[in-house]
């Protein structure tokens, strides 16, 4: 009992973050017109959390929890993803997001496993969804199994959402219902049913519950400020503390109800803007939550099961047509693994709408021509006139849904690959709204924080963007896609006009960001003393300091020291090489002749400029350069991404001279070769696995994609290395798989970077970004002669 006092000593408060100025999207009615993007489980950083591609409009989630223990009530209620919560694993097993998938939560702390099938239906004139919601105790459960759960819908905004039940009704109807209506959504209902029979409440043993429904259904509503809707657990808690204390006043320290009769939320409907229906049973569940407009018939439960037969078949036949693993992938385990891979990717797509914080101060600190200047660039940043720019919305995946639940410009690069062979349509969409975040100069800031909620994960420091950062620009790769779409001689007349429409939109936006790179990360040559210069094409990220790049997102990867003006980074020019070749290729396709001759000469500028400023002769790879205390130029030579960059963007023809040393470099044990995939940097540079060891040894999956295509690319062409390139392919490709799909059964997650001496998942968990490449890597051919080409090498 005197856990009691323990829970009433929670610390609960709603705090109300900054009022947000509530501008309209203008693409709003566009996200709305495309039904069957318009709902999703569109708040990945939740495990559960619906909300319309639209503004300020409905939200829903889930939260729950085991209660048998008064004290570990308030620590076991599960809503965002968290790494630290005990989780045997969760996640999508099938998603597509047109017609919904299956998610499976495995929740060791709270014994249960939640099965969650969501699937849209499309009426005549809206779309509806539904959720059904399963959960049936783990293996290793003891005695009786009490599990409580709360579904929330609250209304951001305006619009109008209440309870249609009377108080009374809750248990006897069976279903409770919510009304509401928003501009966009119309008038609609949301039916949270009883279940079937099957579903069993805990006895009621306590008078405090001699007037409470019987089946253990209580609804609540609520009013809270808008901006803080996102808060839901913590307004959960303070309704629930209330309830306890007046238990506890009613019937003392003495004889307080048992914990699952305790811990309620206030069963009280009334008008509000949140509203929280809970329901408590006893070992296994199923419930649906159904979605419709308020005048269509809502979904039987006959017609839910139907649904999601249906999307379950069309999941299976879509993915054997785009994604059945080839040789020698084809055990029906990596079939599941890599349907878990893309539905992740997929089932990971939010749409974000809110403010942000820039820097828009142009302090001439931020220039960044003077030796020290990271010192001056520091103090400038430390004092920083912010601005909070007015709310913008984003439509995108994301790297992990516990850790980091928001765009990163490079990443989506990559995650629109898997993405783009599932749905063009859809990637189309996503590209479209991250080029809607440009702004006039051709700057899209590189991580995308918007509004409170998703401020609320990142420290302060972190929180504000500056508009003279840049990020790899890795989504001119989709470019390349889309271009390659328009050239595939098979693809029908209907659809390449529309693709090429929606390029030609966003052809003026290429091209500004484009200049901006140009115009912003422009390296100094002054100091080079060399021959190419008359294109002057040379680059420098700025925005570095000591210790990190974080701008060229290899945060830590050894370059310079110390850092210097005159700088000029490998990978920077290598983006701009395959972001002028993407930019030529559209113009051809876009018949825009001058654009694509122009495009044409800086590639070759670049190309030359690569080879002119970046090749050592001495150490035999590609090395950043600097300025030394002699004035004089000089490299800066570290094995590993960096040394590969020309060869990861494709800027490397199969008949290179240098060719060569880069595949000796990847295959090579003592340097950056692994069992488990390529290293970051080679294990004989100085640096390796030091100090943080983020980019200094782990094993990243975006990188090794480039360098698996890459092999492929130059085995498939005849060259003086074809023979050498399949042959580091075939070994590369069988190990990074087999090792991502080894450490996903075994640990139930993919991870953020796999180590290079055990091949363990490190680092963030449930990393289903860039990691899920695995689904394109396990579709390439299998170019392993008479099987057995990994034990060529
Ligand atoms: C800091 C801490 C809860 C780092 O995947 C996103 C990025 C990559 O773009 C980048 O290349 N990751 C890589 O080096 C993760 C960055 C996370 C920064 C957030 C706040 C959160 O604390």
């Amino acid at each position: 009992v005197s856990a009691v006092m323990t829970l009433v000593a929670f610390s609960i408060f709603v705090s109300v973050p900054f009022l947000s100025l509530a501008t309209c999207a203008t693409t709003a009615n566009d996200a709305a017109s495309n039904g069957s993007l318009l709902w999703g489980p569109y708040r990945p950083n939740l495990y559960f959390g619906i909300r319309p591609r639209i503004p300020k409009n409905l939200l829903a989630g889930l939260m729950w929890a085991k209660v048998d223990d008064f004290a570990k009530v308030q620590n076991n209620f599960r809503h965002t993803c968290e790494q630290n919560e005990g989780m045997a694993g969760y996640g999508w097993e099938e998603y597509d997001i047109r017609n919904g998938g299956r998610q499976t939560i495995h929740d060791a702390g709270n014994t249960i496993d939640l099965t969650i099938d969501f699937v849209k239906t499309s009426g005549n004139s809206t779309e509806s969804w539904a959720a059904r919601i399963r959960g049936e105790p783990r293996a290793d459960v003891s005695g009786d199994l009490k599990t409580t759960l709360v579904f929330y819908a609250g209304m951001d905004g305006l619009g109008s959402l209440e309870f249609a039940n009377e108080h009374d009704d809750l248990g006897q109807e069976g279903t409770v219902t919510l009304h509401g209506k928003t501009a966009d959504l119309g008038d609609f209902k949301i039916d949270i049913t009883r279940g079937p029979d099957t579903n069993v409440a805990p006895k009621h043993h306590h008078p405090s519950w001699d007037s409470k429904p019987l089946d253990r259904t209580m609804a609540s509503s609520m009013r809270v400020p808008s901006n803080a809707l996102w808060q839901a657990k913590s307004i959960m808690f303070t309704n629930m503390k209330s309830e306890v204390d007046n238990y506890i006043a009613e019937y003392g320290q003495e004889n307080p109800p048992p914990a699952w009769q305790m811990f309620t939320v206030a069963n009280d409907i009334k008008e509000g803007n949140f509203h929280m229906v809970q329901k408590t049973f006893l070992g296994s569940f199923e419930f649906d939550v159904i979605f419709t407009a308020i005048d269509a018939p809502a979904l039987t439960s006959a017609e839910i099961s139907t649904a999601i037969v249906r999307t379950s078949k069309l999941f299976q036949t879509k993915f054997t047509e785009i994604f059945a693993p080839k040789s020698p992938f084809t055990d029906p385990k990596y079939t599941n693994f890599s349907q878990a891979m893309l539905s992740n990717l997929v089932g990971g797509i939010g749409y974000f709408y809110g403010d942000s914080l820039v820097d828009r101060s142009y302090a001439p600190e931020y220039e960044e021509e003077n030796e020290g200047f990271w010192e001056e660039t520091a103090d400038a940043r430390a004092r920083a006139q912010v601005t909070r720019e007015p709310p913008t919305e984003l439509f995108t995946s994301i790297p992990s849904r516990p850790f980091f639940p928001r765009g990163f410009l490079w990443d989506e690069g990559f995650h629109l690959i898997p993405i783009a062979d599932w749905d063009m349509d859809l990637t189309l969409e996503i590209v479209q709204s991250w080029f809607n975040l440009m702004d006039d100069d051709g700057w899209i800031a590189r991580e995308q924080i918007l509004g409170p909620e998703a401020r609320s994960k990142v420290p302060q420091e972190f929180q504000v963007q500056y508009p003279h950062y840049a990020n790899p620009p890795t989504l001119f790769m989709i470019l390349d896609v889309f271009v390659d779409k328009l050239n595939a001689e098979k693809y029908d007349t209907a659809h390449a006009t529309a693709l090429k429409d929606h390029i030609r939109k966003f052809y003026p936006l290429l091209k500004r960001q484009y200049f901006w790179f140009r115009k912003t990360q422009w390296g100094d040559i002054r100091s080079y003393d060399r021959e190419a210069f008359s294109m002057k094409e040379a680059y420098r990220w700025r925005g570095r300091t000591p210790r990190h790049i974080l701008t060229s997102g290899l945060d830590d990867y050894p370059r310079a020291q110390p850092p210097h003006p005159g700088e000029l980074h490998t990978d920077l020019i290598s983006w701009m090489g395959m972001m002028s070749r993407s930019l030529r290729r559209v113009a051809e396709s876009l018949g825009e002749t001058e654009d694509a001759s122009d495009f044409k000469s800086y590639e070759n500028a670049i190309v030359r400029n690569i080879d002119d400023l970046h090749w050592s002769a001495s150490s035999s790879m590609f090395c950043d350069a600097t300025i030394d205390d002699y004035e004089e130029s000089i490299h800066v030579c570290h094995k590993g991404y960096i040394s590969l960059f020309p060869f990861m963007t494709g800027l490397l023809r199969a008949d290179s001279p240098r060719l060569k040393a880069i595949l000796d470099l990847i295959s090579e044990p003592s340097e950056l070769w692994s069992e488990y995939g390529i290293r970051s940097l080679s294990k004989k540079d100085e640096h390796y696995g030091t100090d943080e060891n983020y980019w200094r040894s782990p094993i990243w999956v975006n990188m090794n994609y480039l360098i698996v295509k890459n092999l492929l690319d130059i085995a498939q062409v005849s060259g003086p290395h074809q023979e050498q390139a399949r042959q580091i392919y075939v070994k590369l490709r069988r190990n990074l798989v087999e090792n991502v799909y080894r450490e996903w059964e075994r640990t139930g997650f993919a991870w953020e970077q796999y180590n290079p001496e055990t091949g363990q998942g490190q680092r963030t968990q449930h990393f289903t970004g860039w990691t899920s490449l695995v689904v394109n890597i396990m579709v390439m051919p299998d170019l392993g002669k008479s099987g057995k080409g990994h034990d060529e090498l």
